[in-house]
């Protein structure tokens, strides 16, 4: 082959590796920073003592006669969380705010003599305490006649524009899949809703099964697969009909950045009953769920339901504090500080090392450290590249073998014996490019863990 055909062909190389790089948007970078973030499912359920509605709910029930945002925001702060997701419609219909296009709401309610607006209340404290705030409004509708045929769309898009429209910014729209018997001949259209979303509130991130922006993580437990890509190939999925197991561990070779959003609840049910309140997660229970959700690439979203008074249980708004109480502990020293370049502790995602497959990174302590929690993180903006790595630590004569772990992505948080050492390694062993290493801790965990 002639000279110039070489040059050619790795020209054709280098260009397909580069192409090959899925990369994530500034928001969703900035989104998936925020690490913890609330659900809070309220609607006539909660009076009903319902999961699911079936539409002919009066809007009489709905009462929360001490109903207080503030309450709810503080909440969210001393838990450390950044957004409240507010079910503004679940499948009931009944919408928590003055909608123009139906009388299924809180206007005829007694609560605030069918003057009050719970977007507006929580949307308001949201802002106020700097809290970023979302809203969940539920294709499926069983209570809107017109639902099944194509004017639901122009309902549902109605809808959509009042809450993209008239409270402040919104940050995340979520578009559930669930759908029931009624549901059959509804053709949604999503790419319209998306549509009204892009024009309205460009910088919200949107959910649904398979995307655009973030995904399902595919179980409602909370958990991301211990593998987990923030790519896929949406490719011949649907809403509401998506592979469950693809989307819990994402795909090497995805097209899309769509990150998973692990949303699960701090109590049996999505919405309150009073039945069980035995269920609430203890925070170490909540501190599992950290681990296997943020640290294995996902982003925690933990459901908090309201009760009929319209506020936060007392038992779980302190499961949340303890649980923030605990994760700040454990991470709050990091071993590697000061001994590790500094641009791998300075909790910047945006300032990185290179390292390359097959390459070696070690660290030496300087004196003699105790850990069993160790945190990597990639620089997301970069792509996400490691697909497997090992550790070691060094026992005062040789090397010893302490952790494996396929993927990184923005965070892996790995749990390890108790570790004395002074010197620690990490090997990359196999990567899709250049890894752009942002972070990396070494951490005693709480004995409250
Ligand atoms: C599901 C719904 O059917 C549940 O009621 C809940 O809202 C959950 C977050 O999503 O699809």
């Amino acid at each position: 082959m002639k000279k110039s055909h070489y040059a050619i062909l790795s020209i054709l190389f280098i260009w397909n590796n580069i192409s090959a790089q899925v990369l994530p948007s500034n928001k969703q970078v900035q989104w998936q920073q925020m690490e913890t973030n609330l659900f809070a499912h309220f609607t006539v359920n909660t009076y009903t003592d319902k999961e699911w509605g079936d539409g002919t709910e009066s809007p009489n029930i709905f009462n929360p006669v001490n109903f207080d945002a503030h309450q709810w925001v503080k909440a969210a702060k001393e838990g450390g969380f950044k957004m409240i997701i507010l079910t503004a419609k679940h499948h009931d219909g009944f919408c928590l705010w003055q909608s123009k296009y139906t009388n299924h709401s809180v206007k005829n309610s007694p609560w605030k003599n069918g003057k009050g607006d719970i977007v507006k209340e929580v949307s308001d404290a949201c802002k106020e305490a700097g809290l970023k705030f979302g809203v969940y409004l539920s294709p499926w509708d069983r209570h809107e006649t017109t639902y099944g045929t194509d004017k639901y769309n122009d309902y549902y898009k109605n809808q959509l524009r009042e809450l993209l429209s008239n409270y402040g910014e919104i940050s995340e729209v979520w578009f559930d899949g669930a759908k029931g018997e009624n549901a059959k001949n509804m053709q949604y259209d999503f790419q319209g809703y998306w549509d009204i979303v892009h024009q309205l509130q460009p910088n919200a991130v949107l959910f649904s099964d398979i995307g655009p922006d973030v995904r399902w993580v595919g179980n409602e437990k909370g958990f991301a697969g211990e593998t987990c890509w923030s790519t896929i190939t949406t490719d011949g999925m649907g809403i509401g009909k998506a592979d469950e197991k693809y989307l819990n561990t994402g795909d090497a070779n995805g097209k899309s950045w769509i990150t998973p959003e692990c949303d699960v609840s701090i109590r049996k049910g999505w919405f309150y009953h009073e039945s069980e309140n035995s269920t609430v997660r203890t925070p170490q229970n909540l501190v599992d769920l950290y681990y296997k959700s943020v640290g294995r690439n996902g982003l925690m979203l933990l459901n908090i339901p309201p009760n009929r008074a319209g506020l936060f249980d007392e038992t779980d708004v302190n499961a949340i504090k303890e649980f923030r109480s605990i994760l700040t502990e454990t991470f709050a020293n990091n071993l590697a500080k000061g001994k590790a370049i500094y641009s791998l502790s300075d909790n910047k995602l945006s300032t990185a090392i290179t390292l390359k497959e097959n390459q070696i990174w070690e660290l030496n302590f300087k004196q003699t450290v105790q850990f069993n929690r160790i945190s990597l993180q990639e620089n997301i903006a970069k792509g996400q590249m490691i697909e497997s790595l090992s550790i070691q630590y060094w026992n005062g004569v040789s090397w010893q073998n302490l952790s494996n772990a396929t993927t990184v992505g923005y965070k892996k948080l790995l749990k390890t014996n108790l570790i004395e050492t002074n010197k620690v390694r990490m090997k990359i062993h196999k990567a899709k490019g250049t890894v752009s290493l942002a972070e990396i801790g070494f951490y005693k965990a709480s004995d409250r863990e």
